[in-house]
């Protein structure tokens, strides 16, 4: 039976890669840093939270990285780096910790994987790192692929960049089997409520619930590409299951406006957005990534990966799924 450890299981990746490898006969162990309960909601809610087994690490402590993949309990087959401090306007108020985890994290994952390779052998462990749109960040094409250059434009996009650089570096000086996704925005009903696609969708059910007035957002002319988290965590899997490892854009290649997204949101609840939401400016980030878009070209040719949700499904099936955890019964009409 293959097997895999995921840190970051607990996050929205973590929980639909757990599902996809379960799904295909995997042994799955996650790394979360404390076991509490509220804080698997992701994998009870997808039903798998007694399928995996997790242990308590973090991707900052290297003692706690080399208890668990050093295999005193299990030989890992796939490590998927998942872990991060994920919230990119977060990281301009806490930049030190965002490195230490965002970079550093990686490269203590990468350092536990080539400690295990070197007694093993250099395919031993199959390693993913989860790679960002971000490092983009500042650039004037109208699509980004594996040649674009980066300018990160966020203490977490230059420490994502730092990682992005360390796994290419650790493949190129130990030969180890290091892949890096680079993925473009990617969403879905397990996101977490900081982020644009959940603040609005269940904004718009606690408006239609009652509970809510109106919306405040930051920077509404924002475009990015967005798709379905669930799509992105088959092209990691597909990147360990090639011959020799590489890195890949992951994307739709569709871009859209938040204030695009706003309007099919509201709509879905038989709502006009324009009534609801205002724009805030202390929710513009200190230095703003304006527009992104994926070529995702590479990764259609050689992983055979496509998306399979449109941008309108992705947040009409999101607005559906907070209606229904407000209790709030759909008006037929936009049903
Ligand atoms: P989430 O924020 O949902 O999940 C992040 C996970 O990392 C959480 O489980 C969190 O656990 C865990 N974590 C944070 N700090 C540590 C730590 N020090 N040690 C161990 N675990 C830690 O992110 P997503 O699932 O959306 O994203 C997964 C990865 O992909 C991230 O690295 C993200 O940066 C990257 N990414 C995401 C994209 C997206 O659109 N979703 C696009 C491109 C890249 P806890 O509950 O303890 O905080
Ligand atoms: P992002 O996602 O920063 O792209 O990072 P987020 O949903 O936070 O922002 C997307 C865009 O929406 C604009 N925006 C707002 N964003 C938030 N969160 N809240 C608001 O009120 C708001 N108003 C406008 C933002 O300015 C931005 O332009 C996500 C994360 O998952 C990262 O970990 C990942 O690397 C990237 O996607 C690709």
């Amino acid at each position: 039976m293959p097997v895999a450890l995921i840190s970051g299981i607990n996050g929205q990746d973590g929980a639909y890669l757990s599902e996809f490898l379960l799904n295909n006969d995997y042994d799955v162990h996650g790394m979360v840093r404390r076991k509490a309960d509220s804080n698997i909601w992701r994998l009870e809610e997808l039903g798998i939270h007694d399928s995996v087994e997790l242990h308590i690490g973090d991707v900052t402590d290297s003692a706690s990285i080399g208890r668990i993949v050093s295999g005193l309990e299990f030989e890992p087959f796939e490590i998927y780096n998942l872990a991060a401090q994920s919230y990119v306007k977060a990281s301009f108020e806490t930049p030190v910790s965002t490195f230490q985890i965002n970079a550093n994290g990686a490269l203590n994952m990468l350092e536990a994987t080539r400690r295990v390779c070197a007694q093993r052998g250099k395919t031993w462990v199959k390693f993913y790192q989860a790679s960002t749109s971000e490092m983009f960040g500042l650039t004037d094409l109208i699509s980004q692929n594996e040649n674009t250059a980066f300018h990160p434009r966020s203490p977490y996009g230059v420490a994502k960049l730092a990682a992005h650089w360390a796994v290419i570096n650790y493949r190129e000086t130990y030969g180890l089997f290091a892949c890096s996704g680079i993925l473009f925005n990617h969403e879905s009903p397990l996101r977490g409520e900081e982020f644009v696609t959940r603040k609005i969708t269940a904004a718009v059910a606690r408006i239609c619930a009652g509970k809510q007035k109106n919306l405040s957002l930051g920077n509404i002319d924002a475009v990015r590409d967005w798709g379905f988290a669930g799509d992105y965590v088959k092209a990691m899997w597909l990147m360990l299951q090639l011959p020799e490892p590489d890195d890949f854009v992951v994307a739709t290649g569709q871009a859209h406006t938040v204030r695009e997204m706003c309007d099919i949101a509201f709509a879905h609840g038989g709502l006009d957005y324009k009534n609801y939401v205002t724009v805030d400016s202390s929710l513009f980030r200190p230095c703003e990534v304006p527009d992104l878009r994926g070529n995702s070209m590479k990764a259609r040719k050689i992983l055979g990966w496509s998306p399979s949700v449109e941008f309108k499904d992705l947040i009409t099936n999101m607005v559906d799924t907070e209606l229904k955890r407000e209790g709030v019964v759909q008006h037929a009409a936009s049903a």
